[in-house]
């Protein structure tokens, strides 16, 4: 059979995806000063190696067509790695399954590509349907964890509803990101969870994990929040209390609901935590990421939360399969206190902002805090005008 379309297809195919993973990126200057934007996002589906989407065999795929789709490439955890930047993404087929890979830079922020060969995550007794948000903790145990949201369909819901699903937290371990060991789900005190991150440290000898209680797959009704609990052991992680550290409040940016991001670092002054929140609007729901501290020895309590959004979706970053949403489930802190922030867009490409420790602290304990009142926002502008006046 004529090869010429294999061929041609095959080359240029080749070609323009090693000139788009060389691709290098830049800082954008940011006029809040907290932390600087990049101009290109940094893993997209475009990233997918070709060897996961076609097949190379030109009697089976005379046309070189596209045998695997992928869909988006979103909600990375992060880890720094033998001085490797490694995002454990949210890869999403065609099919809409969800899995997990790992993308590889040496620089953080350009040039990430996706090693050989998606994670194959073990399965408990009741397989996941779908698997999405991994969060990586470098444990004091000497392992690492990735706490997952297994979503299941609700095996109550009515005859004919083929919608309703289960959130509830997987959690695997690995020494090295290769080989994986698979532990039962968290079990806690409500229904459902989401956003559950693993603290590093034990408390009181446990485990500790920040949750996310929830009624409902989507609505966290009477649950919702940054939670927090602790387990006996991580062989057979149960959460028998959870107290709320962060609570969705009304007419904020996290009233309809809230969730942790990435495992949180430890400074001088207290834990750094990136959060997402939550708010309606006419055009559906808002997702942007927020930032609080917490006391060191107390990782429960919040010490300093400065109003509003830290990163908001901005340009092309508001449009996606799901629009209006950033999220946010890794970073990574350098030796010399730098840090990526990695964000997802719309659920649909992944972004970085770097920051540094020494900024974000002066940001949290420094910006004024949400005080839910017009008129007390007022009052926090003209403090500062005055202050300003008086100079
Ligand atoms: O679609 C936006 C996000 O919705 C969920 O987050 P939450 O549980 O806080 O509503 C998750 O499915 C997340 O993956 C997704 O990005």
């Amino acid at each position: 059979m004529d090869q010429t379309i294999f061929k041609e297809r095959r080359a240029r195919i080749f070609k323009a995806h090693q000139e788009f993973l060389s691709k290098s990126n830049t800082a954008v200057f940011s006029t809040n000063g907290i932390y600087e934007r990049y101009e290109q996002p940094i893993l997209t589906r475009d990233h997918i190696p070709l060897e996961w989407r076609f097949d190379f065999n030109s009697d089976t795929n005379p046309f070189f067509m596209e045998r695997i789709g992928y869909n988006a490439t979103f909600n990375s955890g992060a880890i720094k790695l033998n001085g490797k930047y490694l995002l454990v993404a949210r890869v999403e087929g065609n099919d809409r399954k969800s899995f997990f890979a790992i993308a590889e830079s040496d620089n953080g922020i350009d040039n990430f590509r996706f090693w050989k060969r998606p994670i194959s995550i073990p399965q408990t007794d009741n397989w996941d349907t779908n698997v999405y948000d991994m969060r990586l903790t470098q444990h004091d145990d000497g392992w690492i964890y990735g706490v997952f949201c297994t979503e299941r369909k609700d095996t109550s819901a009515p005859e004919g509803d083929t919608s309703t699903a289960k959130a509830e937290a997987g959690i695997v371990r690995s020494k090295d990101l290769k080989s994986w060991e698979r532990l039962p789900d968290l079990i806690s005190t409500t229904g459902q969870q989401r956003n559950v991150v693993l603290f590093p440290h034990l408390i009181e000898g446990k485990y500790a994990f920040f949750t996310r209680p929830q009624d409902g797959f989507i609505d966290t009704g009477k649950g919702g929040g940054v939670g927090f609990g602790l387990s006996e052991t991580i062989e057979n992680p149960e959460v028998k209390e959870e107290i709320i550290v962060d609570a969705k409040t009304y007419h904020t940016i996290y009233e309809v609901k809230n969730g942790l991001g990435p495992a949180p670092f430890r400074t001088d002054k207290g834990w750094l935590h990136l959060a997402h929140g939550v708010r309606n609007t006419a055009a559906g729901l808002r997702y942007t990421l927020y930032m609080f501290m917490t006391d060191l020895d107390k990782p429960w309590r919040v010490t300093h939360k400065p109003h509003g959004h830290l990163i908001a979706p901005l340009k092309e970053e508001r449009i996606g399969d799901v629009s209006n949403v950033v999220f946010s489930n890794g970073w990574i802190q350098d030796e010399d206190g730098k840090v990526f922030i990695y964000y997802a867009s719309s659920d649909t490409r992944m972004h970085v902002a770097t920051s540094s420790i020494d900024r974000l602290v002066d940001y949290c304990i420094n910006s004024p805090q949400d005080n839910l009142y017009s008129h007390l926002s007022v009052e926090t502008i003209n403090k500062l005008i005055d202050k300003n006046e008086s100079l």
